[in-house]
């Protein structure tokens, strides 16, 4: 017989950066504050993340992986959701499609946050190959959450294109297209919205409702690394504590502008990351306004 776990608990497939906020340094914490037992998955262990920072050091754990795996397998643990993000190589989406797999049951939400890339470029680590494994691995998910460069990659379209390409008829397509592939829910973040250079707005296509829906907040002239793994972290927490997916567009992206206005007005390196640990607790407040809108 099914057993629900009591407390909800999710298989977190990331890095382990050690400095600058980003995978798994954010990813637990977020969902241990929502109530959620996070198990890590670590893809690979670096001082740092890979933005902003040089010379650091790069321990790629997918040769790790198979035995890490096998023994949960052995103590059959059941996981209410699969959430990967950062993946240190191309053979690693593999590894993860068979976690995927082996791992697989009723009532579980697999997110995938493809991170490859920010601002029209991809990230240090990542290559060509990995972008086109991470296509194929996107199509097992029920949850995507891509930023706009992400999106663009994942669909083969130009990842730097001006602010003012981006009309609703654009970003309807590229919902569509990526929910073809595979997933139920596509997420994008970080999409501009013409004529309002201080917006930018989240936008999401729930595929059998065929609903489109958008949240839109005050674009913050600051670039903070792992603010993405901080949006899909409280996303998974929200659809797994049973919230509709307007309502946790919304908590999701009111947590990030939380944590980066609590940030901005410090004097501090961006690449440190966004002050996390000043608004962990906001995450436990009700949520009050909503702004979300149908797109
Ligand atoms: O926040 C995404 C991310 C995750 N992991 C590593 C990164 C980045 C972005 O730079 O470098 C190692």
């Amino acid at each position: 017989m099914y057993k629900p776990n009591p407390v909800p608990r999710v298989a977190a497939i990331h890095d382990l950066s050690g400095f600058g906020r980003s995978s798994l340094t954010t990813v637990i914490p977020i969902l241990s504050t929502m109530g959620i037992q996070a198990c890590p998955v670590p893809t690979a262990i670096l001082s740092t993340h890979t933005s902003e920072f040089k010379n650091y050091h790069f321990v790629d754990l997918t040769d790790e992986l198979d035995s890490f795996i096998n023994h949960w397998k052995s103590l059959a643990i059941s996981f209410d959701a699969i959430y990967s993000g950062f993946l240190g190589s191309a053979r690693q989406v593999d590894t993860v499609k068979r976690f995927i797999s082996d791992f697989k049951r009723e009532n579980q939400i697999v997110v995938v946050d493809p991170v490859l890339g920010d601002d029209g470029e991809t990230y240090d680590t990542i290559t060509m190959e990995m972008v086109n494994q991470m296509e194929s691995l996107t199509a097992m998910a029920d949850v995507i959450t891509p930023n706009a460069t992400e999106a663009a990659l994942l669909l083969k379209e130009s990842p730097d294109l001006p602010n003012d390409a981006f009309t609703s008829e654009l970003i309807k397509d590229w919902l569509v297209r990526l929910s073809k592939t595979g997933p139920e829910i596509v997420i994008i973040t970080s999409i501009p919205v013409i004529g309002r250079p201080k917006l930018s707005s989240v936008v999401a296509y729930e595929k059998t409702s065929r609903r489109f829906w958008q949240v839109q907040c005050t674009y913050i002239p600051a670039y903070f690394p792992g603010t993405g793994d901080i949006f899909t972290s409280v996303m998974t927490g929200s659809l797994l504590r049973g919230q509709s997916l307007p309502i946790a567009l919304d908590r999701s992206v009111q947590f990030v502008t939380q944590a980066i206005r609590a940030s901005f007005g410090h004097d501090y390196p961006r690449r440190e990351g966004v002050l996390l640990e000043a608004v962990l607790d906001n995450l436990r407040a009700p949520i009050i306004n909503t702004s979300y809108e149908l797109f």
